[in-house]
């Protein structure tokens, strides 16, 4: 098995608590910050195997990741094989579709030196943990950004702030994951982890051999402007035969996204929910598109997208079976996203406009930054022909998080009608006015073993 006393818990566990604090800062005075790191915070940081048993875990459970311009004002310059890790997410937005007037000042540059991650049960618990992190850090830091995160209330517990259950899908790590769920593909943990089995980088540039175990963490503050998407919904019902115009909202939303708000996959129930299906973890992940399905069996995956759409949100990240198993298998990522943001007030529905920043503070490990995030940014979710080799070659950029600029977006394959009428005219696109979702800024962090932070401590 892995070594999961050494592994920080965010990466492959995920905190399994409701309430997280991203807390950004930058290094002031190095040595103090160092000296600090190694007596007194390194103690309170979680690994794996306290946050997978509840009898172990802490009531605050910590982690810490680096920038590439914090390492180097620790003077850490050793060479951790990843160019875009040393560029910076902000040298890269024209790359990644972001615009960068939207940005957060705060990500806007490379004065970000590192993030701290807080998870409890309750917010006080956590400003509780960052006081103390606080007084043992002094003025050897400055905060310089935070993001409360926090799960939706009550029955939306689990979903994000579009009302779509999240966190079902993610690949199987060797040596790592039991049991492996139906539909899951078991990937070797170096696709994750720095120095592990199958890790991409071998050759020059190598790791250093301290950074072993340790992960890529991407973030993104990704604002979602749900007023709007819910009016977007309401205002373009699919016109399936036998469906209300509620229902025809409702199967639009889950067309773009390839899932139903309870989760329930639409390549499995593709015309009405099945809350289920949704719920049983057997079956809930359990497909790809090579599957054979109604009406021309054997067709699913170039010519008829019925039941999904080539362009839905869950296909364009994950094509499972529309790509050879060697190509998808590079680019999985494991996701450890939580909602920030108030719930939508009774004035912003009315106005079907967001006058309250919420959205998703996502973010992503990788044990390379442009196999997971970047390309699956750039090359996949901004890219109108993919999937390719589809009977439409321009599919359109993801309905959810895809950008062409801000501005408008036509998506092929959101309306199933079209395919019941003619399935070699797929030219019949739905108009998307707007980006619903809006990169406020990100950075890229890595985020060490245990040991590694000792080393880096020591530098
Ligand atoms: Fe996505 N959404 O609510 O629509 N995502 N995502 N995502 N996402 C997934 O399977 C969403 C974002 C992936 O293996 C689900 O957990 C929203 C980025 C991947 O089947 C839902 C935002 C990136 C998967 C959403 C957002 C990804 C996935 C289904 C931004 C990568 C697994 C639930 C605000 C760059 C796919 C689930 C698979 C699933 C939503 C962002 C990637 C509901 C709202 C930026 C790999």
């Amino acid at each position: 098995p892995l070594d999961i006393d050494n592994i920080q818990a965010d990466v492959l566990a995920g905190m399994k608590k409701n309430k997280e604090l991203f807390f950004f800062f930058g290094v002031n005075n190095a040595a103090t910050f160092k000296a600090k790191l190694a007596s007194d915070i390194l103690p309170l940081i979680t690994s794996t195997t306290e946050i997978l048993s509840v009898n172990t875990q802490p009531v605050t459970a910590v982690n810490i990741a680096f920038s590439h311009t914090g390492l180097v004002t620790l003077g850490v310059t050793d060479d951790l094989g990843d160019t875009d890790f040393v560029a910076g997410q902000f040298s890269e937005t024209s790359t990644i579709g972001d615009n960068p007037s939207l940005w957060d000042p705060a990500f806007a540059g490379t004065s970000i030196h590192g993030v701290i991650l807080l998870a409890s049960d309750t917010i006080a618990n956590i400003n509780t943990e960052l006081a103390n992190i606080q007084s043992i850090l002094g003025t050897s830091i400055t905060e310089l950004h935070r993001l409360q995160g926090a799960a939706r209330p009550g029955t939306e517990e689990g979903h994000e702030h579009f009302g779509f259950m999240d966190g079902i899908a993610q690949p199987a790590v060797n040596r790592f994951t039991n049991p492996v769920l139906p539909g899951q593909t078991p990937v070797d943990a170096g696709t994750f982890l720095l120095g592990e089995d199958s890790d991409p980088v071998t050759t020059s540039p190598a790791r250093a051999s301290w950074a072993k175990d340790g992960s890529f963490l991407v973030f993104r503050q990704l604002q979602q402007l749900v007023p709007e998407f819910n009016k977007f919904l309401t205002d373009n019902p699919l016109d399936v035969p036998n469906l209300t115009p509620a229902q025809g909202s409702e199967l639009l939303g889950a067309r773009m996204v390839g899932r139903w708000k309870s989760g329930a996959p639409i390549f499995l129930s593709p015309t009405q929910d099945d809350p289920v299906l949704a719920a049983d973890p057997n079956r809930n992940n359990d497909f790809n598109y090579l599957i054979a399905s109604n009406p021309e069996p054997g067709t699913e995956n170039h010519f008829n997208q019925t039941n999904c759409p080539f362009s839905a949100h869950i296909r364009k990240v994950h094509p499972r079976g529309d790509l050879d198993p060697s190509v998808e298998n590079q680019h999985f990522i494991i996701r450890s996203s939580i909602p920030y943001g108030a719930e939508v007030t009774a004035a912003e529905a009315a106005a079907s406009t967001t006058s309250v920043d919420r959205g998703l503070a996502f973010v992503s490990y990788q044990s390379n930054i442009f196999n997971g995030f970047v390309f699956l940014q750039s090359v996949w979710i901004n890219a109108v022909g993919f999937p390719f080799g589809k009977v439409d070659p321009t599919v359109g950029v993801d309905p959810i998080i895809g950008s062409e600029g801000g501005g408008p977006k036509n998506i092929s394959g959101l309306d199933p009608a079209v395919f019941y009428l003619d399935q070699t005219d797929p030219v019949h696109d739905v108009v998307i006015p707007r980006d619903f979702v809006v990169s406020r800024g990100g950075e890229y962090f890595f985020s060490p073993s245990l040991s590694g932070i000792s080393h880096i401590a020591a530098a």
